[in-house]
């Protein structure tokens, strides 16, 4: 974890912004596969990381702004967990490794609650995603789990997305540091595609490099012939060596940053000259949106700006037609292009999501569209500096989509319906980066993983 005072400025400054009441954050508890004893491998609530790095199960901390008390509440390492798990450290230790001041038991966080509540106080606390938060939470606060969430305070997540929107310069490395992993993963990408053959085995080695860096995927990792499904997972159809192979993958750096960066790349090592135009499509459309995406601009705007190179692209293929700006003002562009440009990365891959995706990516000025394809971006607002977001912009050719607009006669004077045809197998390419804001455009972060044609093919021939 990072320096105690890194937590303590944290919530202090959180505590500057809500001035009375409390803040309760619970934390995760270890989520049984088969049974209690064999969970799956723990990962700690972000908001709960982000204000205390503590990576421990079933901790609380509670936040009296009132009187500026910190307390951790959490179990007690029994002998029996010692004889199991080895030396554990004393709650004590854990409050005080994040600078936080009084610890005590989880009984005596609930009577402190009840207490809080009898005397009408407010109770500031997250949306609950987990089935076990949902639970804790109820039990605290005397509530059903169902209902637990309508009492989540909208100004708590105000001030925690406005806090953690913001990155650090130490934050800053923590995702560097998890993209130089990415990078390697790209090469063992690029070396292994042939061999290997089927996207499930490729998954394998690059999970296998991961974890013996002491990573783990921050996702999981979209490696796949048919970039056209958006998300789908490695499977063990083998590759046919015109194929596009397309990889989404992101990990986690020590403090369990994310990553996420997309690369596709010519299984043959050469891209057909097809594949090539629609590459270099992208890849304008990644480069004019990153120049573009400066401190004060709107996201929205800057989707809008890779839409609408993406048309002009398309335009000049012929498989579109009519103005580009037009296209895109129309929706036109979903067709190929019907996810958002990006979102923000943190501590989360889609940093903050769990607090609700328009209390992140919109605000009173940037409401979300309700179009095809727009709607699917998270993040429309306005960006600040040291936002952290991905640019990742992508060309598909859906054969069912495609199919359904050519039926419906949906925008064909924008769209070569008739030239589509020969498009049916292409896949779809996206190409990913993350990106720091700055007054002047987006900075790319971490190691330079190749992306121009030339460079790609010519990582493809090592
Ligand atoms: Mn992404």
């Amino acid at each position: 974890m990072f320096d105690q005072t890194v937590y303590r400025q944290r919530r202090a400054a959180l505590v500057a912004q809500l001035a009375s009441g409390l803040v309760l954050f619970v934390g995760h508890s270890a989520s049984p596969i088969n049974f209690a004893a064999n969970p799956y491998p723990f990962r700690q609530d972000s908001s709960f990381l982000y204000y205390s790095g503590l990576n421990n199960a079933d901790c609380a901390i509670l936040i009296d702004m009132d009187n500026g008390r910190e307390t951790l509440y959490g179990p007690e390492a029994t002998l029996d967990d010692v004889i199991w798990t080895g030396p554990l450290p004393s709650l004590k230790e854990l409050a005080s490794g994040a600078g936080i001041a009084h610890s005590d038991g989880l009984p005596r966080l609930a009577v402190t609650v009840q207490e809080a509540q009898a005397a009408g106080r407010p109770i500031h606390y997250l949306p609950a995603y987990r089935p076990d938060q949902l639970l804790t939470l109820g039990r605290l606060l005397a509530a059903s789990p169902d209902r637990v969430n309508e009492g989540a305070s909208q100004r708590l997540i105000q001030v925690v997305v406005r806090q953690r929107s913001v990155k650090t310069s130490d934050e800053i490395v923590e995702i560097e540091s998890a993209l130089g992993l990415c990078r390697k993963l790209f090469q063992a990408l690029v070396r292994h595609r042939l061999q290997e053959n089927n996207a499930v085995a490729l998954a394998g080695i690059l999970e296998g490099i991961t974890a013996a860096a002491g990573s783990r995927f921050a996702f999981s990792p979209i490696i796949t012939s048919r970039g056209e499904i958006l998300h789908n997972q490695p499977d063990n159809h083998p590759f046919k060596s015109s194929d596009l192979l397309l990889m989404d993958i992101g990990v986690e750096s020590r403090e369990h940053y994310a990553s996420d960066i997309t690369r596709t790349i010519p299984l043959s090592g050469r891209f057909s000259a097809r594949q090539k135009d629609i590459y270099e499509i992208v890849l304008a459309a990644q480069k004019a949106a990153i120049v573009r995406a400066a401190a004060g601009a709107r996201f929205l705007d800057v989707h809008r700006l890779a839409a609408i190179t993406i048309c002009g692209g398309l335009c000049d293929l012929g498989l579109m037609k009519g103005t580009a700006a037009d296209a895109v003002h129309a929706g036109a562009h979903a067709l190929f292009f019907p996810h958002g440009l990006g979102h923000m990365v943190g501590l989360d891959v889609h940093d903050m999501e769990a607090l609700g995706e328009d209390n992140v990516g919109y605000d009173a000025e940037t409401i979300r569209s309700e179009q095809f394809g727009l709607a699917a971006l998270r993040l429309g607002r306005r960006l600040e500096a040291n936002f952290v977001v991905t640019v990742e912009p992508g060309i598909y050719f859906i054969p069912a989509l495609m199919d359904q607009w050519r039926q419906e006669g949906r925008w064909s004077d924008f769209i070569a319906f008739d030239k589509l045809a020969a498009y049916r197998k292409f896949g779809g390419i996206r190409i990913e980066d993350v990106v720091q804001i700055t007054p002047h455009g987006g900075r790319v972060l971490g190691p330079v993983i190749p992306k121009a044609v030339a460079t790609v093919e010519a990582a493809c021939e090592v």
